[in-house]
């Protein structure tokens, strides 16, 4: 419950990173969702890899919309900025507060409801422009705080207490691919092992990164046919690849077998080193990627990793050139430079 507090004792031999934090210092509230939901996974795999990082939490920014999803983020990261926006309304209140401050980090938290349906342009536009930030979205294939209808992402012929759903679904994945997001992943809430290091890797990414995460609703949408449900995914969960993260400047110790791994430099100096598990998987072909979704879609499939990676990609502050610092911290003289500059600026426009 949002309103019990967490005990304050721990254990003095929890283990600490290297601030100092231990796992404790990057949680939230306690959850208030029901017991089993993918959600709370998720919120566990970002404490993990916030934790691992080595994140200052005063340097993350989450923002959200409106859902179980949309709560989440009060689960997690307690010392961090939160922001909980309008139903779909995360991505621009998200754009305008990175355009204030670059030095935060962007944690969008969204659900299939509020990304593909009340949110679709929201969504579209944010990963156009390039914001960067981590985008999840918590993929449910239901509104699972108004009681479970279909959302967007909801399979044609799905089936709920009361209907059948007729429409076709979106895919968020193939969609983030036309709209030209850099970093474009699939997870699955059951496997942290996969989701982790997604997570970091999209932390350290420059430009906008989304991880789509089946997140199975065990209230509404966990029977065995739909596609959103725990024993779905696990039976046809098709892996192109698994991803280790390492930290700029670490020593790099694994051996590995030639031809079956890649190493991808991001621009903060991490190492992306990826395992292929299908070897004929390239995560550097954006129309190659889409591809290969829609033909395993077709054949019942749910494709998870490492999708697409644009390497040295930039971001909307680089394509509109904004200032370094932060505006917080620019003084009066730079923020209302005169008549004069703004005279010089409107003349550059005739
Ligand atoms: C403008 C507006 N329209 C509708 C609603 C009602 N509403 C609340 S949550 C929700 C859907 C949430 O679904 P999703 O984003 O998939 O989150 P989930 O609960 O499944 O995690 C809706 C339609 C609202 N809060 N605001
Ligand atoms: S209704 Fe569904 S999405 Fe919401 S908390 Fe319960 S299981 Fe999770
Ligand atoms: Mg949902």
């Amino acid at each position: 419950m949002t309103y019990i507090a967490k005990p304050k004792l721990r254990h003095p031999g929890l283990p600490t990173n290297k601030l100092g934090f231990t796992h404790r210092d990057y949680e939230g509230s306690i959850s208030t969702l029901c017991a089993g939901c993918g959600h709370d996974s998720i919120s566990s795999a970002l404490i993990q890899a916030c934790f691992e990082l080595d994140i200052e939490p005063h340097r993350v920014a989450k923002l959200s919309g409106i859902g179980c999803s949309s709560k989440t983020p009060d689960y997690l990261l307690g010392n961090s900025h939160g922001f909980n926006a309008v139903h779909g309304r995360m991505p621009s209140v998200l754009t305008g507060a990175n355009l204030a401050n670059r030095d935060l980090i962007y944690l969008g938290v969204s659900g299939d409801g509020d990304s593909a349906s009340i949110g679709l342009g929201q969504f579209a536009h944010c990963l156009r422009r390039g914001v960067n930030m981590v985008y999840i979205c918590e993929n449910n294939g239901v509104y699972g705080l108004t009681k479970g209808q279909f959302s967007a992402t909801a399979d044609k012929g799905s089936k709920s207490k009361t209907a059948v759903n007729s429409d076709s679904p979106i895919d968020l994945v193939g969609l983030a691919l036309i709209l030209g997001a850099s970093f474009v992943a699939r997870s699955f809430s059951g496997d942290k092992k996969q989701l982790v290091p997604l997570i970091k890797a999209a932390i350290a990414h420059r430009g906008s990164a989304i991880i789509d995460v089946v997140s199975p609703c065990v209230q509404f949408n966990n029977n065995p046919q739909s596609t959103k449900s725990y024993d779905f995914v696990r039976e046809h969960n098709d892996a192109v690849n698994r991803i280790d993260f390492i930290e700029p400047r670490a020593e790099i110790k694994a051996d590995y077998e030639p031809g079956s791994v890649i190493d991808i430099a991001q621009h903060d100096g991490s190492i992306l080193r990826l395992s292929k598990i299908d070897p004929a998987y390239d995560p550097h072909d954006r129309a190659k990627a889409m591809a290969y979704l829609q033909e395993r879609h077709m054949a019942g499939e749910v494709v998870t990793g490492l999708l697409y990676l644009e390497e040295n990609s930039d971001d909307l502050h680089h394509h509109l050139n904004t200032v370094e610092a932060p505006l917080n911290r620019l003084g009066e003289a730079e923020l209302c430079p005169g008549s004069k500059a703004l005279d010089a600026i409107n003349e550059s426009y005739r």
